[in-house]
């Protein structure tokens, strides 16, 4: 358990120290392997403001606050499907749940806008 704790880590810090290869993949560029399934099952929970929607590239960029024993608070980007993104835009503030895929790209699961 302490090993796949340590390997969730591991992934996260490699997603949130290059958030901007997490924005965009190249075009013609192969699509990243699969998601381990064990990475896939673990949802952290978090709050944070939409900083920008992203619909060429299906990303929300939210500005998030402390995700205790996970990361600091910081600005990165999470893939959103379109039903979430066209639920928020610009300056609305979230609660919302996210997994790891398992390839360094951090998906939005849930999300609930807050008095900011
Ligand atoms: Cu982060």
């Amino acid at each position: 358990m302490l090993g796949l704790a340590r390997t969730l880590l591991l992934i996260t810090l490699r997603s949130c120290a290059k958030p901007e290869q997490a924005a965009g993949r190249a075009v013609g560029e192969a699509p990243k392997p699969a998601a381990p399934p064990l990475a896939a099952a673990v949802r952290y929970a978090a709050r944070g403001v939409v900083r920008s929607v992203d619909d060429e590239k299906s990303m929300l960029w939210i500005a998030h606050d402390d995700i205790p024993g996970y990361m600091k608070a910081m600005t990165m980007p999470f893939v959103a499907s379109s039903a979430l993104r066209r639920l928020v835009r610009a300056g609305d503030h979230l609660e919302f749940s996210f997994h790891d895929d398992g390839s360094g790209n951090l998906v939005l699961d849930t999300l609930r806008k807050t008095a900011p």
